[in-house]
């Protein structure tokens, strides 16, 4: 079976103590709380993606990412695998605003909502919230079961 490969972004706000999620409020992962990004366009670096999404769908300029992580996802009966990027973003401007697709809120590093987010989140932000850099392959079925996963530490990516 021939697979085709989208290339998105995930970019991860935090401050003392509490992390921007955002609700998804239309499309892909609607009702979810996640990081802020999107698909990668064919005239941008990812990096470059990372910024343009974050600024769509949360207001925040970022003045300083990092790359964190690399998660590989694949449904079952889908031939489409997506790699989303994940950064750290550690400067910003502006303040959260909602926007079309996503609903802002800070939450306590203690009171992260998992049962309102991808089922993959509870399993790598332990390593991100520490500041251990990963990649990780996950196989769904359907939005809600992980049939198996890898997840391993990087020192670099
Ligand atoms: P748009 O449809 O908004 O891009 N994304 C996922 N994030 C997590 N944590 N887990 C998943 O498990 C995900 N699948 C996709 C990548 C979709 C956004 O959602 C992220 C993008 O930031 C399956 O353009």
């Amino acid at each position: 079976m021939s697979t085709s490969q989208k290339i998105f972004t995930l970019a991860m706000v935090r401050k003392t103590n509490a992390l921007l999620l955002g609700l998804k409020k239309k499309g892909f992962g609607e009702g979810k709380w996640n990081g802020f990004g999107g698909k990668v366009e064919k005239d941008e670096t990812i990096s470059e993606g990372a910024v343009r999404e974050l600024e769509e769908e949360s207001g925040l300029v970022a003045k300083c990412l990092t790359k964190i992580g690399i998660l590989e996802f694949e449904f079952v009966g889908d031939p489409v695998l997506f790699e989303v990027h994940v950064f750290d973003v550690t400067q910003y401007e502006g303040e959260p605003v909602e926007t079309e697709e996503m609903k802002p809120q800070w939450f306590p590093e203690d009171g992260i909502p998992y049962e309102k987010m991808w089922p993959d989140d509870i399993l790598w932000y332990p390593l991100y919230l520490k500041g251990i850099k990963f990649r990780g392959h996950f196989l769904y079925q359907g939005y809600d079961t992980i049939l198996n996963y890898t997840l391993t530490q990087m020192d670099h990516l």
